[in-house]
């Protein structure tokens, strides 16, 4: 029996397939994790949650920003943006099926036996295990409630750090970005966006900077991205979005060994100049 975590597919099905059989995954040994961004930018999301969903109750999945998109587009709250990809999940017959399924997701997972945290994008550097898990319950108990659709919108606010005596709705907003979205931060942990090229002094990746407060003996895997290329040259930190829409690869981390799997993706698409702008909310 090994679990494999699988990073950032969005809608890379048939990329999934040869993966999966490439590391010979028979669902009866073997567990699957999803870091998140399971849909959107690539060309066969329906088909990839479709896959996802009925898998043995065991698999893993948390949610990411292109997730939490996809809720808010089905919402009817939100059109689609032009990069999107997700028309064919909205006009399926299946849909509600689908996106009742994924609104129940986590945002995070912590795996007791392991010892081990799967994320999308990260925490905020000043969030212990319990904290973590506090805020997550949070989010995910608003996604699951019968009136998501009609606040879902409200989930999507610019709140870059962590402030009390805030609305319920910053407050989630701040959730949501923290556990979706985050790469760079300062040292209070405030979010930054990202940066090409040498870091200022000051800015940190979320997992690099100091003082950070999760305990010391769990691992943390997360996805989002792409321009780290799976390397963060941090123990016990182990990123798995190697690019897989962008013309990357896709990987599958063995949680029993340490090992990384991956195949060859064809680009579907360059990044757009409006995407890249956009990189650190979006992609
Ligand atoms: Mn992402």
């Amino acid at each position: 029996m090994a679990t494999y975590v699988i990073g950032d597919l969005q809608g890379c099905f048939d990329e999934l397939m040869a993966l999966l059989e490439s590391i010979h995954f028979d669902e009866k040994k073997d567990c699957l994790w999803f870091a998140g961004d399971l849909v959107n930018r690539g060309p066969k999301s329906l088909e990839t949650l479709r896959f996802i969903k009925q898998l043995p109750q065991n698999t893993v999945v948390v949610l990411g920003n292109h997730d939490l998109h996809l809720l808010r587009v089905a919402a009817g709250k939100t059109p689609l943006f032009p990069d999107d990809t997700l028309e064919a999940i909205l006009a399926a017959p299946d849909r509600n099926d689908l996106i009742n399924w994924l609104r129940q997701q986590p945002v995070l997972y912590f795996d007791e036996q392991k010892k081990t945290l799967l994320v999308h994008a990260g925490l905020a550097p000043q969030w212990n295990l319990a904290t973590a898990q506090r805020y997550a319950a949070e989010l995910e108990a608003f996604l699951r409630s019968d009136d998501y659709q009609e606040n879902i919108e409200q989930l999507f606010l610019p709140i870059d750090h962590f402030q009390n005596n805030v609305s319920e709705w910053q407050r989630l907003s701040m959730i949501a970005n923290y556990f979706t979205r985050i790469r760079l931060c300062d040292k209070k942990g405030r979010l930054v966006p990202l940066i090409e090229g040498e870091l200022p002094k000051g800015i940190y990746p979320w997992y690099a900077c100091p003082g950070r407060a999760l305990e010391k003996e769990f691992t943390v895997v997360f996805g989002h991205w792409a321009a780290l290329k799976g390397t963060t040259h941090v123990d016990r930190i182990q990123n798995i979005d190697t690019g897989c829409v962008w013309g990357g690869s896709l990987t599958a981390l063995r949680l029993d060994d340490m090992q990384r799997f991956d195949v060859g993706c064809p680009s579907y698409g360059e990044v757009s100049t409006a995407s890249r702008h956009n990189a650190s909310l979006e992609n």
